[in-house]
C-alpha cells in the first residue's frame, strides 16, 4: 500500500467490515481457490490497524454477516465523495443486502445518502475510479451502462467516462489511483513498474499489507474500505 501523499485523498474516516468465516467456502470468486481463514482474518486485521494508525483514519467497524460471504469488501456497496455517499446495487444478487449495514454506518456520519434502486441498473465500487477531476467508471460483468448513468447523476460536478472491462472482475482490480493526477495500471509486470513510480516519489511511504488470502476470491486492499473526507462536508 502506498499512501500519504500531499493533496490526494485527504480523507478522515473509514468504514469497514469484519471477515465472516463463510467467506473461506461461499465468497464468490472466478479461479477455485482454498482460502485460510485465519490467515484472512489475521491480514484483514493488520490493515485494519494500518488505517488506524498509520494513516490517522477513523475506522469504523462493521460486524460480519455470516449469511453475506463477501461482505468484508465494502468499496462495492458505497461510492462516496464529498458529503454524498451513493449505496450501489451490486451486480452479483448475493451481495445487495450487504447495502444495509454500510447504509446505516454512512447516515450515522450524516453523509447525503442516495439509493440505486432503479432494478435495471447495476453498480460495483469496485468499478469506480475517482481521480479527485473525474470518475472513471468500468463496464463489467458486475456494473452496466444504467449503474454508470446514476452515478453521473448523482455527481453531476464531475466528467464521468466509461471503460470497458472485459478481463478481471472490476477496472480497480488492475488500476488505482498512485497520486494526484497519477492513474497506476497494472497486474504483474506492470505492477512492479507502477512500484517503481512511487519509489520516486519525494514523500513517498511504502506500508506493506498482506493480501495473499482475500485475493484468492478476487479481493484487492482497496476493495476492503470505504474512504470518507468528512472535512468536506459544509
Ligand atoms: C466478489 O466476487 O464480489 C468478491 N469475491 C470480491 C469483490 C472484490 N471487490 C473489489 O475488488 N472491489
Amino acid at each position: 500500500m502506498a499512501g500519504v501523499m500531499t493533496g490526494f485523498g485527504n480523507f478522515t474516516h473509514a468504514v469497514v467490515r469484519a471477515i465472516p468465516s463463510s467467506l473461506a467456502k461461499e465468497a464468490l470468486r472466478m479461479n477455485v481457490l482454498d482460502v485460510d481463514l485465519v490467515k484472512a482474518q489475521r491480514e484483514h486485521e493488520v490493515y485494519v490497524g494500518v488505517l488506524k494508525h498509520k494513516l490517522g483514519l477513523q475506522v469504523i467497524e462493521l460486524p460480519a454477516d455470516e449469511s453475506l460471504p463477501d461482505c468484508v469488501f465494502v468499496e462495492d456497496v458505497a461510492v462516496v465523495c464529498g458529503d454524498t455517499a451513493l449505496i450501489t446495487r451490486p451486480g452479483a444478487e448475493s451481495r445487495r443486502k450487504e447495502t444495509e449495514a454500510m447504509r446505516r454506518a454512512l447516515k450515522e456520519l450524516d453523509l447525503n445518502i442516495v439509493e440505486m434502486s432503479d432494478e435495471n441498473a447495476t453498480l460495483d465500487g469496485g468499478d469506480v475510479l475517482f481521480t479527485g477531476r473525474e470518475f472513471f467508471v468500468g463496464l463489467s460483468k458486475r456494473t452496466n451502462q444504467k449503474g454508470a448513468e446514476i452515478l453521473a447523476d448523482v455527481f453531476k460536478d464531475y466528467a464521468v467516462s466509461t471503460v470497458p472491462v472485459t478481463d478481471g472482475l472490476h477496472l480497480k482490480s488492475f488500476c488505482s489511483m498512485g497520486g494526484p493526477g497519477l492513474i497506476v495500471i497494472g497486474t504483474s509486470e506492470p505492477a512492479q513498474k507502477a512500484l517503481k513510480v512511487f519509489e520516486k516519489l519525494k514523500d513517498h511511504m511504502l506500508i506493506p499489507v498482506s493480501n495473499m488470502e482475500k485475493v484468492k476470491v478476487d479481493g484487492a486492499l482497496t476493495c476492503c474500505s470505504v474512504l470518507i473526507n468528512k472535512k468536506a462536508k459544509v
